[in-house]
Protein backbone atom coordinates (compact mmCIF):
# COMPACT_ATOMS: atom_id res chain seq x y z
CA UNK A 1 0.00 0.00 0.00
CA UNK A 2 0.88 3.56 -0.56
CA UNK A 3 0.31 6.65 2.03
CA UNK A 4 0.14 10.09 -0.11
CA UNK A 5 -2.02 13.65 0.92
CA UNK A 6 -4.53 14.89 -1.64
CA UNK A 7 -5.73 18.31 -0.96
CA UNK A 8 -4.34 18.15 2.69
CA UNK A 9 -6.08 14.80 3.35
CA UNK A 10 -4.02 11.23 3.84
CA UNK A 11 -4.97 8.56 1.87
CA UNK A 12 -3.73 4.70 1.68
CA UNK A 13 -4.38 3.16 -1.45
CA UNK A 14 -2.91 -0.27 -3.17
CA UNK A 15 -0.11 0.26 -5.23
CA UNK A 16 -0.37 0.83 -8.93
CA UNK A 17 -3.83 3.13 -8.18
CA UNK A 18 -4.06 6.26 -9.88
CA UNK A 19 -4.11 9.78 -8.77
CA UNK A 20 -7.43 9.82 -10.08
CA UNK A 21 -8.80 7.16 -8.60
CA UNK A 22 -7.14 8.01 -5.29
CA UNK A 23 -8.71 11.10 -5.28
CA UNK A 24 -12.39 9.60 -5.63
CA UNK A 25 -11.70 8.13 -2.23
CA UNK A 26 -11.21 11.28 -0.21
CA UNK A 27 -14.54 12.55 -2.51
CA UNK A 28 -12.19 14.49 -4.62
CA UNK A 29 -13.98 14.41 -8.29
CA UNK A 30 -11.30 15.43 -10.96
CA UNK A 31 -12.91 16.34 -14.38
CA UNK A 32 -11.98 14.25 -17.60
CA UNK A 33 -12.83 14.09 -20.82
CA UNK A 34 -10.65 11.45 -22.76
CA UNK A 35 -10.02 9.00 -20.29
CA UNK A 36 -12.54 5.81 -20.04
CA UNK A 37 -12.94 2.81 -17.98
CA UNK A 38 -16.79 2.68 -18.28
CA UNK A 39 -16.51 -0.65 -20.74
CA UNK A 40 -16.48 -3.32 -17.27
CA UNK A 41 -14.67 -6.01 -19.36
CA UNK A 42 -11.27 -7.30 -19.65
CA UNK A 43 -10.29 -4.28 -17.64
CA UNK A 44 -10.50 -2.64 -20.86
CA UNK A 45 -9.58 1.08 -20.16
CA UNK A 46 -8.31 3.89 -22.05
CA UNK A 47 -6.11 6.21 -20.20
CA UNK A 48 -4.02 8.43 -23.20
CA UNK A 49 -3.74 11.98 -20.87
CA UNK A 50 -4.12 13.39 -23.93
CA UNK A 51 -7.04 15.92 -23.28
CA UNK A 52 -5.23 17.36 -19.97
CA UNK A 53 -8.37 17.89 -18.45
CA UNK A 54 -7.41 15.85 -15.32
CA UNK A 55 -4.35 17.65 -14.47
CA UNK A 56 -3.29 17.95 -10.94
CA UNK A 57 0.08 19.39 -9.13
CA UNK A 58 2.33 16.82 -7.45
CA UNK A 59 4.89 18.82 -5.21
CA UNK A 60 7.88 18.50 -6.09
CA UNK A 61 7.63 17.84 -10.17
CA UNK A 62 7.40 21.20 -11.96
CA UNK A 63 4.84 20.36 -14.32
CA UNK A 64 1.40 19.61 -14.08
CA UNK A 65 0.65 15.59 -14.27
CA UNK A 66 -2.78 14.16 -15.88
CA UNK A 67 -4.18 12.32 -12.99
CA UNK A 68 -5.25 9.69 -15.14
CA UNK A 69 -2.34 7.50 -15.67
CA UNK A 70 -0.10 8.62 -13.45
CA UNK A 71 0.24 6.06 -10.18
CA UNK A 72 0.94 7.43 -6.90
CA UNK A 73 3.99 6.74 -5.15
CA UNK A 74 4.53 6.46 -1.56
CA UNK A 75 4.74 10.35 0.56
CA UNK A 76 3.39 12.04 -2.49
CA UNK A 77 1.40 15.74 -1.95
CA UNK A 78 -1.29 15.91 -4.57
CA UNK A 79 -3.28 19.29 -4.93
CA UNK A 80 -6.14 19.07 -7.43
CA UNK A 81 -8.13 22.61 -7.03
CA UNK A 82 -5.74 25.16 -6.66
CA UNK A 83 -6.16 28.55 -9.12
CA UNK A 84 -3.26 27.36 -11.75
CA UNK A 85 -4.60 24.43 -12.02
CA UNK A 86 -8.06 24.99 -12.44
CA UNK A 87 -6.94 27.95 -14.63
CA UNK A 88 -4.74 25.19 -16.71
CA UNK A 89 -7.79 23.26 -17.00
CA UNK A 90 -9.81 25.88 -18.45
CA UNK A 91 -7.48 26.89 -21.10
CA UNK A 92 -7.10 23.50 -22.23
CA UNK A 93 -11.01 23.48 -22.51
CA UNK A 94 -11.37 26.62 -24.67
CA UNK A 95 -8.49 25.49 -26.66
CA UNK A 96 -10.42 22.68 -27.35
CA UNK A 97 -13.36 24.54 -27.86
CA UNK A 98 -11.66 27.38 -30.34
CA UNK A 99 -11.66 24.54 -32.57
CA UNK A 100 -15.07 22.90 -32.26
CA UNK A 101 -18.34 23.88 -34.17
CA UNK A 102 -20.27 24.97 -31.75
CA UNK A 103 -23.61 24.12 -32.38
CA UNK A 104 -24.94 23.12 -29.81
CA UNK A 105 -28.50 23.63 -30.06
CA UNK A 106 -28.51 21.81 -32.58
CA UNK A 107 -25.78 19.08 -32.29
CA UNK A 108 -27.35 15.37 -31.66
CA UNK A 109 -25.31 15.54 -28.27
CA UNK A 110 -27.28 18.26 -27.25
CA UNK A 111 -27.53 17.75 -23.25
CA UNK A 112 -25.62 14.30 -23.25
CA UNK A 113 -22.39 15.69 -24.64
CA UNK A 114 -19.26 15.15 -22.25
CA UNK A 115 -17.57 18.48 -24.03
CA UNK A 116 -20.52 20.56 -22.71
CA UNK A 117 -20.99 18.96 -19.32
CA UNK A 118 -17.31 19.39 -18.28
CA UNK A 119 -17.77 23.14 -19.63
CA UNK A 120 -20.27 23.61 -17.19
CA UNK A 121 -18.81 22.05 -14.55
CA UNK A 122 -15.44 24.37 -14.92
CA UNK A 123 -17.65 27.35 -15.37
CA UNK A 124 -15.97 27.79 -18.46
CA UNK A 125 -17.14 31.36 -19.91
CA UNK A 126 -14.78 32.08 -22.47
CA UNK A 127 -12.56 31.23 -25.40
CA UNK A 128 -9.50 33.06 -25.80
CA UNK A 129 -7.67 31.31 -28.56
CA UNK A 130 -8.33 31.91 -31.81
CA UNK A 131 -8.41 28.09 -33.05
CA UNK A 132 -9.63 27.57 -36.69
CA UNK A 133 -12.95 25.77 -37.31
CA UNK A 134 -12.19 22.65 -39.31
CA UNK A 135 -14.22 21.54 -42.18
CA UNK A 136 -14.14 18.10 -43.22
CA UNK A 137 -16.97 16.10 -44.99
CA UNK A 138 -19.72 13.68 -42.97
CA UNK A 139 -19.71 10.75 -43.23
CA UNK A 140 -22.75 9.24 -43.23
CA UNK A 141 -22.24 6.00 -45.66
CA UNK A 142 -23.24 3.57 -42.78
CA UNK A 143 -27.08 2.72 -42.08
CA UNK A 144 -26.28 2.89 -38.25
CA UNK A 145 -23.82 5.37 -37.58
CA UNK A 146 -22.61 9.04 -38.77
CA UNK A 147 -19.40 10.07 -38.30
CA UNK A 148 -18.58 13.92 -38.54
CA UNK A 149 -14.80 14.21 -37.56
CA UNK A 150 -15.29 18.06 -37.26
CA UNK A 151 -16.70 17.15 -33.60
CA UNK A 152 -13.81 15.10 -32.67
CA UNK A 153 -11.41 16.10 -29.84
CA UNK A 154 -9.16 13.30 -30.19
CA UNK A 155 -9.66 11.53 -27.53
CA UNK A 156 -9.45 8.25 -29.33
CA UNK A 157 -11.85 6.32 -27.04
CA UNK A 158 -13.24 4.91 -30.51
CA UNK A 159 -10.30 3.58 -31.53
CA UNK A 160 -9.86 1.64 -27.66
CA UNK A 161 -13.11 0.61 -28.47
CA UNK A 162 -13.33 -0.59 -32.14
CA UNK A 163 -9.27 -2.16 -31.38
CA UNK A 164 -9.50 -3.37 -28.15
CA UNK A 165 -13.07 -3.85 -27.02
CA UNK A 166 -14.09 -5.56 -30.34
CA UNK A 167 -10.98 -5.93 -31.77
CA UNK A 168 -12.65 -5.13 -35.33
CA UNK A 169 -9.86 -2.48 -35.69
CA UNK A 170 -11.04 -0.19 -38.46
CA UNK A 171 -10.48 3.05 -36.87
CA UNK A 172 -7.07 5.06 -37.02
CA UNK A 173 -5.53 8.39 -35.65
CA UNK A 174 -4.38 10.10 -39.03
CA UNK A 175 -1.66 13.64 -38.63
CA UNK A 176 -0.51 15.32 -36.37
CA UNK A 177 -1.41 18.88 -34.01
CA UNK A 178 -4.39 20.43 -35.57
CA UNK A 179 -4.53 18.04 -38.50
CA UNK A 180 -4.82 15.02 -36.31
CA UNK A 181 -7.95 13.27 -37.15
CA UNK A 182 -9.91 10.02 -35.87
CA UNK A 183 -10.94 8.61 -39.59
CA UNK A 184 -11.45 5.20 -40.57
CA UNK A 185 -8.46 3.11 -42.33
CA UNK A 186 -6.82 4.90 -45.01
CA UNK A 187 -9.86 7.48 -44.94
CA UNK A 188 -12.68 5.25 -46.45
CA UNK A 189 -15.97 5.87 -46.39
CA UNK A 190 -17.23 3.61 -42.66
CA UNK A 191 -19.42 1.45 -45.40
CA UNK A 192 -16.35 0.44 -47.54
CA UNK A 193 -14.27 -0.64 -43.89
CA UNK A 194 -15.07 -4.01 -41.84
CA UNK A 195 -16.96 -2.12 -39.74
CA UNK A 196 -19.67 -4.37 -38.17
CA UNK A 197 -22.38 -1.47 -37.14
CA UNK A 198 -21.87 -2.38 -33.16
CA UNK A 199 -22.17 1.47 -32.16
CA UNK A 200 -19.56 0.73 -29.10
CA UNK A 201 -17.79 4.04 -31.06
CA UNK A 202 -20.76 5.97 -30.90
CA UNK A 203 -21.47 4.91 -27.26
CA UNK A 204 -18.27 5.90 -25.73
CA UNK A 205 -17.88 9.32 -27.80
CA UNK A 206 -17.81 11.95 -25.60
CA UNK A 207 -19.35 14.40 -28.76
CA UNK A 208 -21.24 13.79 -31.35
CA UNK A 209 -18.15 13.02 -33.85
CA UNK A 210 -19.69 9.36 -33.92
CA UNK A 211 -23.51 8.72 -33.17
CA UNK A 212 -26.34 6.88 -34.00
CA UNK A 213 -28.14 7.41 -37.76
CA UNK A 214 -31.42 9.49 -36.63
CA UNK A 215 -34.51 7.68 -38.41
CA UNK A 216 -36.97 9.57 -35.95
CA UNK A 217 -38.30 11.25 -38.76
CA UNK A 218 -39.19 8.52 -40.93
CA UNK A 219 -41.31 6.97 -37.79
CA UNK A 220 -42.94 10.44 -37.59
CA UNK A 221 -43.98 10.50 -41.15
CA UNK A 222 -45.40 7.24 -41.32
CA UNK A 223 -47.64 7.61 -38.39
CA UNK A 224 -48.76 10.65 -40.11
CA UNK A 225 -49.82 8.83 -42.90
CA UNK A 226 -53.97 7.93 -42.68
CA UNK A 227 -52.99 5.22 -45.53
CA UNK A 228 -50.35 3.44 -43.28
CA UNK A 229 -50.95 0.83 -40.15
CA UNK A 230 -47.95 1.49 -38.36
CA UNK A 231 -46.97 -1.58 -35.71
CA UNK A 232 -43.91 -1.23 -33.05
CA UNK A 233 -41.72 -3.71 -31.67
CA UNK A 234 -39.65 -3.31 -28.83
CA UNK A 235 -36.30 -5.11 -28.04
CA UNK A 236 -35.82 -7.49 -24.55
CA UNK A 237 -33.13 -4.85 -23.50
CA UNK A 238 -35.71 -1.80 -24.24
CA UNK A 239 -37.75 -2.88 -21.02
CA UNK A 240 -35.31 -2.19 -18.41
CA UNK A 241 -33.27 0.77 -20.29
CA UNK A 242 -35.73 3.52 -20.90
CA UNK A 243 -36.33 4.56 -17.60
CA UNK A 244 -33.29 5.80 -16.78
CA UNK A 245 -33.37 8.86 -18.88
CA UNK A 246 -36.07 9.95 -17.41
CA UNK A 247 -35.00 9.82 -14.03
CA UNK A 248 -35.77 6.48 -13.12
CA UNK A 249 -33.48 4.35 -11.15
CA UNK A 250 -31.41 2.21 -13.76
CA UNK A 251 -32.59 -1.15 -14.38
CA UNK A 252 -36.69 -0.07 -13.56
CA UNK A 253 -39.26 -2.10 -15.80
CA UNK A 254 -40.32 0.31 -17.71
CA UNK A 255 -42.63 -2.09 -20.22
CA UNK A 256 -46.14 -1.07 -19.05
CA UNK A 257 -44.89 2.51 -19.28
CA UNK A 258 -42.92 2.23 -22.78
CA UNK A 259 -46.54 0.46 -24.28
CA UNK A 260 -48.45 3.56 -23.09
CA UNK A 261 -45.73 5.67 -24.35
CA UNK A 262 -45.86 4.06 -28.09
CA UNK A 263 -49.44 4.22 -27.81
CA UNK A 264 -49.16 8.47 -26.90
CA UNK A 265 -46.76 8.82 -30.17
CA UNK A 266 -49.56 7.33 -32.41
CA UNK A 267 -48.35 3.41 -33.39
CA UNK A 268 -51.30 1.60 -34.40
CA UNK A 269 -50.08 -1.55 -32.74
CA UNK A 270 -47.84 -2.28 -29.89
CA UNK A 271 -45.81 -5.58 -30.03
CA UNK A 272 -43.03 -6.95 -28.12
CA UNK A 273 -39.93 -8.60 -29.34
CA UNK A 274 -40.06 -10.66 -26.54
CA UNK A 275 -42.83 -12.69 -28.33
CA UNK A 276 -40.50 -13.04 -31.21
CA UNK A 277 -37.64 -14.56 -29.09
CA UNK A 278 -39.94 -16.71 -28.06
CA UNK A 279 -40.29 -17.89 -31.70
CA UNK A 280 -37.08 -17.74 -32.01
CA UNK A 281 -36.39 -20.11 -29.22
CA UNK A 282 -38.38 -22.66 -31.13
CA UNK A 283 -36.69 -22.58 -34.50
CA UNK A 284 -33.47 -22.22 -32.89
CA UNK A 285 -33.84 -25.07 -30.02
CA UNK A 286 -35.11 -27.68 -32.78
CA UNK A 287 -32.29 -26.76 -35.25
CA UNK A 288 -29.99 -27.56 -32.60
CA UNK A 289 -31.53 -30.69 -32.02
CA UNK A 290 -31.33 -31.47 -35.36
CA UNK A 291 -28.27 -30.53 -35.88
CA UNK A 292 -27.36 -32.86 -33.01
CA UNK A 293 -29.30 -36.00 -33.90
CA UNK A 294 -28.24 -35.62 -37.73
CA UNK A 295 -24.83 -34.83 -37.53
CA UNK A 296 -24.99 -31.48 -38.94
CA UNK A 297 -22.03 -28.62 -38.21
CA UNK A 298 -21.70 -28.27 -34.67
CA UNK A 299 -21.14 -26.02 -32.80
CA UNK A 300 -24.20 -24.06 -33.57
CA UNK A 301 -23.89 -20.65 -33.28
CA UNK A 302 -26.58 -17.97 -32.60
CA UNK A 303 -27.19 -15.73 -35.08
CA UNK A 304 -29.68 -12.86 -33.21
CA UNK A 305 -26.57 -10.28 -32.92
CA UNK A 306 -26.52 -8.58 -36.24
CA UNK A 307 -22.47 -7.04 -35.18
CA UNK A 308 -21.78 -10.72 -34.39
CA UNK A 309 -22.81 -12.26 -37.89
CA UNK A 310 -20.91 -9.38 -39.80
CA UNK A 311 -17.81 -10.14 -37.88
CA UNK A 312 -18.29 -13.75 -38.61
CA UNK A 313 -18.87 -12.48 -42.99
CA UNK A 314 -15.89 -10.25 -42.56
CA UNK A 315 -13.14 -11.53 -40.62
CA UNK A 316 -14.68 -15.61 -40.37
CA UNK A 317 -16.12 -16.23 -43.55
CA UNK A 318 -15.16 -20.32 -43.25
CA UNK A 319 -17.33 -20.83 -40.07
CA UNK A 320 -20.25 -19.54 -41.33
CA UNK A 321 -21.60 -23.12 -41.73
CA UNK A 322 -21.77 -23.00 -37.70
CA UNK A 323 -24.26 -19.87 -37.77
CA UNK A 324 -28.09 -20.83 -36.64
CA UNK A 325 -30.14 -20.14 -40.04
CA UNK A 326 -32.63 -18.91 -37.68
CA UNK A 327 -33.23 -14.80 -38.49
CA UNK A 328 -33.19 -12.42 -35.40
CA UNK A 329 -36.02 -11.75 -33.13
CA UNK A 330 -36.79 -8.25 -34.84
CA UNK A 331 -36.37 -10.38 -38.18
CA UNK A 332 -39.14 -13.00 -37.38
CA UNK A 333 -41.48 -10.21 -36.17
CA UNK A 334 -41.66 -8.20 -39.54
CA UNK A 335 -42.30 -10.57 -41.91
CA UNK A 336 -44.81 -11.95 -39.47
CA UNK A 337 -46.42 -9.13 -38.99
CA UNK A 338 -47.12 -8.76 -43.54
CA UNK A 339 -48.56 -12.09 -43.40
CA UNK A 340 -50.06 -13.82 -40.48
CA UNK A 341 -50.53 -10.62 -38.64
CA UNK A 342 -52.10 -8.93 -41.87
CA UNK A 343 -54.40 -11.78 -42.88
CA UNK A 344 -55.68 -12.15 -39.38
CA UNK A 345 -56.58 -8.52 -39.17
CA UNK A 346 -57.48 -8.27 -42.62
CA UNK A 347 -54.54 -5.55 -43.44
CA UNK A 348 -53.15 -5.06 -46.83
CA UNK A 349 -49.27 -6.05 -46.33
CA UNK A 350 -48.28 -3.06 -48.61
CA UNK A 351 -50.22 -1.01 -45.72
CA UNK A 352 -48.42 -1.98 -42.92
CA UNK A 353 -44.65 -0.34 -41.59
CA UNK A 354 -42.72 -1.81 -38.68
CA UNK A 355 -40.89 -0.44 -36.75
CA UNK A 356 -38.45 -1.70 -34.32
CA UNK A 357 -37.20 -0.09 -30.87
CA UNK A 358 -33.87 -1.65 -30.35
CA UNK A 359 -30.73 -1.10 -28.38
CA UNK A 360 -28.75 -1.59 -30.86
CA UNK A 361 -27.20 0.39 -33.81
CA UNK A 362 -26.19 -2.65 -36.19
CA UNK A 363 -30.28 -3.38 -35.87
CA UNK A 364 -30.41 -0.50 -38.51
CA UNK A 365 -27.94 -2.52 -40.54
CA UNK A 366 -29.60 -5.67 -40.47
CA UNK A 367 -33.23 -4.73 -41.02
CA UNK A 368 -31.47 -3.30 -44.56
CA UNK A 369 -29.59 -6.27 -45.78
CA UNK A 370 -30.86 -7.21 -49.17
CA UNK A 371 -32.39 -11.15 -48.00
CA UNK A 372 -34.56 -9.25 -45.22
CA UNK A 373 -37.67 -9.11 -47.17
CA UNK A 374 -39.70 -12.10 -46.60
CA UNK A 375 -43.37 -10.94 -46.80
CA UNK A 376 -42.38 -9.09 -50.33
CA UNK A 377 -41.42 -13.18 -51.72
CA UNK A 378 -44.07 -14.49 -49.73
CA UNK A 379 -46.73 -12.21 -51.44
CA UNK A 380 -44.64 -12.12 -54.92
CA UNK A 381 -45.09 -8.41 -54.54
CA UNK A 382 -42.44 -5.88 -54.96
CA UNK A 383 -44.73 -3.38 -53.63
CA UNK A 384 -44.56 -4.77 -49.73
CA UNK A 385 -41.50 -3.06 -48.22
CA UNK A 386 -38.74 -4.25 -46.16
CA UNK A 387 -39.61 -7.04 -43.64
CA UNK A 388 -38.81 -4.18 -40.91
CA UNK A 389 -39.22 -0.54 -42.49
CA UNK A 390 -37.24 1.47 -39.56
CA UNK A 391 -34.94 0.33 -36.82
CA UNK A 392 -34.19 3.22 -34.11
CA UNK A 393 -32.47 2.64 -31.37
CA UNK A 394 -33.38 3.43 -27.40
CA UNK A 395 -31.29 7.07 -28.08
CA UNK A 396 -33.89 8.07 -30.44
CA UNK A 397 -36.91 6.38 -28.71
CA UNK A 398 -36.33 8.73 -25.69
CA UNK A 399 -35.87 12.41 -27.98
CA UNK A 400 -39.26 10.75 -29.57
CA UNK A 401 -41.02 10.71 -26.27
CA UNK A 402 -39.77 14.12 -25.01
CA UNK A 403 -40.30 15.69 -28.66
CA UNK A 404 -44.20 14.60 -28.19
CA UNK A 405 -44.40 16.48 -24.60
CA UNK A 406 -44.88 12.99 -23.08
CA UNK A 407 -44.25 12.65 -19.20
CA UNK A 408 -42.80 9.45 -19.12
CA UNK A 409 -42.45 8.77 -15.35
CA UNK A 410 -46.17 9.58 -14.68
CA UNK A 411 -47.17 7.77 -17.39
CA UNK A 412 -50.03 4.26 -16.22
CA UNK A 413 -48.89 1.29 -17.80
CA UNK A 414 -50.30 -0.14 -20.45
CA UNK A 415 -50.67 -4.00 -22.40
CA UNK A 416 -48.70 -5.38 -25.27
CA UNK A 417 -51.85 -5.97 -28.52
CA UNK A 418 -52.77 -9.29 -28.85
CA UNK A 419 -51.22 -11.45 -32.17
CA UNK A 420 -47.56 -10.91 -30.98
CA UNK A 421 -47.75 -8.94 -27.68
CA UNK A 422 -47.10 -12.20 -25.51
CA UNK A 423 -43.61 -13.33 -24.11
CA UNK A 424 -42.09 -15.65 -21.54
CA UNK A 425 -39.44 -14.58 -19.15
CA UNK A 426 -37.17 -16.76 -21.32
CA UNK A 427 -37.48 -13.88 -23.74
CA UNK A 428 -36.78 -11.32 -21.36
CA UNK A 429 -33.15 -12.39 -20.57
CA UNK A 430 -32.84 -12.37 -24.38
CA UNK A 431 -31.42 -8.78 -23.28
CA UNK A 432 -28.44 -9.96 -21.07
CA UNK A 433 -25.64 -11.98 -21.79
CA UNK A 434 -26.52 -15.79 -21.42
CA UNK A 435 -29.69 -15.13 -22.06
CA UNK A 436 -30.16 -16.84 -25.41
CA UNK A 437 -28.41 -19.61 -23.96
CA UNK A 438 -30.42 -20.28 -21.21
CA UNK A 439 -33.72 -19.49 -22.64
CA UNK A 440 -32.49 -22.19 -25.70
CA UNK A 441 -31.67 -24.56 -22.50
CA UNK A 442 -34.88 -24.28 -20.59
CA UNK A 443 -37.08 -25.31 -24.01
CA UNK A 444 -34.38 -27.36 -25.38
CA UNK A 445 -34.81 -29.79 -22.03
CA UNK A 446 -38.06 -29.76 -22.08
CA UNK A 447 -38.49 -31.02 -25.65
CA UNK A 448 -35.84 -33.61 -25.51
CA UNK A 449 -36.52 -35.07 -22.29
CA UNK A 450 -40.32 -34.74 -21.95
CA UNK A 451 -39.54 -33.91 -18.43
CA UNK A 452 -40.58 -30.87 -16.75
CA UNK A 453 -37.07 -29.41 -15.97
CA UNK A 454 -36.99 -28.21 -11.96
CA UNK A 455 -34.78 -25.28 -11.82
CA UNK A 456 -35.05 -22.99 -14.35
CA UNK A 457 -32.11 -20.55 -13.49
CA UNK A 458 -28.58 -21.39 -15.30
CA UNK A 459 -26.34 -19.49 -13.51
CA UNK A 460 -23.65 -20.60 -14.90
CA UNK A 461 -24.05 -18.22 -18.02
CA UNK A 462 -25.02 -15.63 -16.32
CA UNK A 463 -22.57 -12.10 -15.20
CA UNK A 464 -20.36 -10.23 -16.83
CA UNK A 465 -17.54 -13.11 -17.39
CA UNK A 466 -16.23 -12.75 -20.54
CA UNK A 467 -16.31 -16.22 -21.53
CA UNK A 468 -18.54 -18.70 -19.64
CA UNK A 469 -19.73 -22.74 -20.16
CA UNK A 470 -22.27 -24.77 -19.11
CA UNK A 471 -23.31 -27.96 -19.60
CA UNK A 472 -26.73 -30.01 -19.05
CA UNK A 473 -27.60 -33.53 -19.67
CA UNK A 474 -30.27 -34.47 -21.52
CA UNK A 475 -31.09 -38.03 -21.81
CA UNK A 476 -27.53 -39.54 -21.48
CA UNK A 477 -26.11 -36.58 -23.64
CA UNK A 478 -24.44 -34.09 -22.15
CA UNK A 479 -25.07 -30.86 -23.91
CA UNK A 480 -22.25 -28.85 -23.91
CA UNK A 481 -22.45 -24.96 -24.11
CA UNK A 482 -20.59 -21.82 -24.28
CA UNK A 483 -21.14 -17.82 -23.94
CA UNK A 484 -19.43 -14.67 -25.09
CA UNK A 485 -19.68 -11.40 -25.50
CA UNK A 486 -17.64 -8.66 -26.55
CA UNK A 487 -16.21 -9.32 -30.02
CA UNK A 488 -13.03 -9.17 -28.69
CA UNK A 489 -14.35 -11.85 -26.60
CA UNK A 490 -15.86 -13.85 -29.28
CA UNK A 491 -12.40 -13.79 -31.45
CA UNK A 492 -10.93 -16.29 -28.61
CA UNK A 493 -13.22 -18.17 -29.09
CA UNK A 494 -13.76 -18.82 -32.27
CA UNK A 495 -10.17 -18.92 -32.98
CA UNK A 496 -10.57 -22.30 -30.89
CA UNK A 497 -13.30 -23.35 -33.14
CA UNK A 498 -11.17 -22.78 -36.13
CA UNK A 499 -8.30 -24.91 -34.41
CA UNK A 500 -10.95 -27.57 -33.64
CA UNK A 501 -10.30 -27.25 -29.97
CA UNK A 502 -14.35 -26.83 -29.50
CA UNK A 503 -15.22 -29.87 -31.07
CA UNK A 504 -16.98 -31.56 -28.35
CA UNK A 505 -19.25 -28.20 -27.79
CA UNK A 506 -22.88 -27.97 -29.03
CA UNK A 507 -23.87 -24.67 -29.07
CA UNK A 508 -22.31 -20.96 -28.69
CA UNK A 509 -24.39 -17.58 -27.80
CA UNK A 510 -22.35 -14.32 -28.87
CA UNK A 511 -23.44 -11.07 -28.59
CA UNK A 512 -21.95 -8.26 -29.47
CA UNK A 513 -21.90 -5.71 -26.97
CA UNK A 514 -20.50 -6.03 -23.25
CA UNK A 515 -23.38 -7.41 -21.09
CA UNK A 516 -25.39 -8.60 -23.96
CA UNK A 517 -28.15 -6.06 -25.57
CA UNK A 518 -28.07 -4.27 -22.40
CA UNK A 519 -24.98 -2.73 -23.37
CA UNK A 520 -25.63 -2.07 -26.89
CA UNK A 521 -24.45 0.85 -28.91
CA UNK A 522 -27.93 2.43 -28.94
CA UNK A 523 -28.81 2.42 -25.47
CA UNK A 524 -28.95 5.60 -23.18
CA UNK A 525 -25.71 7.13 -22.84
CA UNK A 526 -23.53 6.89 -20.70
CA UNK A 527 -23.67 3.38 -20.26
CA UNK A 528 -21.09 2.46 -16.87
CA UNK A 529 -20.33 -0.82 -15.81
CA UNK A 530 -22.69 -0.12 -12.95
CA UNK A 531 -25.39 0.74 -15.44
CA UNK A 532 -25.02 -2.97 -17.18
CA UNK A 533 -25.13 -4.49 -13.98
CA UNK A 534 -27.79 -2.53 -13.06
CA UNK A 535 -29.84 -3.27 -16.42
CA UNK A 536 -28.89 -6.93 -16.32
CA UNK A 537 -30.38 -7.15 -12.90
CA UNK A 538 -33.38 -5.43 -13.83
CA UNK A 539 -33.60 -8.14 -16.76
CA UNK A 540 -33.71 -11.29 -14.47
CA UNK A 541 -36.18 -9.64 -11.75
CA UNK A 542 -38.41 -9.33 -14.46
CA UNK A 543 -37.90 -13.28 -15.40
CA UNK A 544 -38.75 -14.27 -11.81
CA UNK A 545 -41.83 -12.40 -11.51
CA UNK A 546 -43.23 -13.58 -14.70
CA UNK A 547 -45.71 -16.25 -15.32
CA UNK A 548 -44.63 -18.07 -17.71
CA UNK A 549 -40.78 -18.32 -18.23
CA UNK A 550 -40.41 -20.71 -21.46
CA UNK A 551 -40.60 -20.32 -24.40
CA UNK A 552 -42.58 -23.48 -25.35
CA UNK A 553 -45.31 -22.28 -22.71
CA UNK A 554 -46.18 -18.85 -24.51
CA UNK A 555 -49.81 -18.96 -25.89
CA UNK A 556 -49.45 -16.62 -28.63
CA UNK A 557 -46.32 -18.87 -29.86
CA UNK A 558 -48.39 -22.18 -29.86
CA UNK A 559 -51.28 -19.86 -31.76
CA UNK A 560 -49.04 -19.51 -34.68
CA UNK A 561 -47.81 -22.79 -34.81
CA UNK A 562 -51.44 -24.19 -34.89
CA UNK A 563 -52.67 -21.36 -37.31
CA UNK A 564 -50.10 -20.70 -39.40
CA UNK A 565 -46.79 -22.49 -39.31
CA UNK A 566 -47.69 -25.55 -38.63
CA UNK A 567 -44.31 -26.54 -36.62
CA UNK A 568 -40.84 -26.04 -36.35
CA UNK A 569 -38.08 -25.74 -39.22
CA UNK A 570 -41.75 -26.44 -41.19
CA UNK A 571 -42.03 -25.33 -44.91
CA UNK A 572 -43.52 -21.53 -44.00
CA UNK A 573 -40.88 -21.29 -41.45
CA UNK A 574 -37.97 -21.55 -43.69
CA UNK A 575 -39.94 -18.73 -46.04
CA UNK A 576 -40.08 -16.51 -43.45
CA UNK A 577 -37.96 -17.05 -40.49
CA UNK A 578 -34.80 -18.68 -41.61
CA UNK A 579 -32.06 -17.42 -44.02
CA UNK A 580 -28.64 -18.32 -45.10
CA UNK A 581 -25.17 -16.43 -45.17
CA UNK A 582 -23.01 -17.63 -48.20
CA UNK A 583 -19.43 -17.45 -47.23
FE1 LIG B 1 -31.22 -7.90 -28.60
FE2 LIG B 1 -32.51 -9.71 -29.80
S1 LIG B 1 -31.89 -9.82 -27.61
S2 LIG B 1 -30.41 -9.07 -30.38
O1 LIG B 1 -29.70 -8.18 -27.76
O2 LIG B 1 -31.95 -12.50 -30.18
O3 LIG B 1 -30.70 -5.55 -30.25
O4 LIG B 1 -32.66 -6.46 -26.52
O5 LIG B 1 -33.88 -7.35 -29.75
O6 LIG B 1 -33.54 -9.42 -32.59
O7 LIG B 1 -35.12 -10.60 -28.96
C1 LIG B 1 -30.88 -6.35 -29.53
C2 LIG B 1 -32.04 -6.91 -27.29
C3 LIG B 1 -32.97 -7.96 -29.50
C4 LIG B 1 -33.18 -9.59 -31.55
C5 LIG B 1 -34.21 -10.26 -29.30
C6 LIG B 1 -32.15 -11.44 -30.11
Amino acid sequence: NVTITIDGQKVTVPEGTTILKASEQVGVKIPTLCFLDHVGLRHIKHDIGACRVCVVEVEGKGDFVSSCNTPVQEGMVIRTNTPKILAARKLNLEMMLSEHHLDCPTCPKNGICELQAVCAELNVRQIRPQGEKKDLPIDDSSPSIVRNPNKCIICQRCITACKVLQSVDILELYGNGYDAVVRPLGGKPIIETQCVACGQCALVCPTAAIVERDDTWKVWEAIADPKKHVVVQTAPATHVSIGEAFGLPVGTDITGKMVSALKRIGFDAVFDTNWSADLTIMEEGYELIHRIKNGGVLPQFTSCSPGWIKFLEEFYPDLIPHISSCKSPQQMLGPIAKTYYAQKKGISPEDIFVVSIMPCTAKKYEAARPEMNAAAKFWKNPNISRDVDVVLTSRELIRMIREAGIDFAKLPDSAYDPVMGEGTGAAQIFGATGGVMEAALRTAYEVVTGKTLQKLDFEDVRGMKDIKEASVSMNGLTVKVLVAHSLGAARQLIEKVRGGELKDYHFIEVMTCPGGCIGGGGQPIPTTVEKREMRIAGIYERDRKMPLRKSHENPEIQAIYKEFLKEPLGHLSHELLHTHYTP
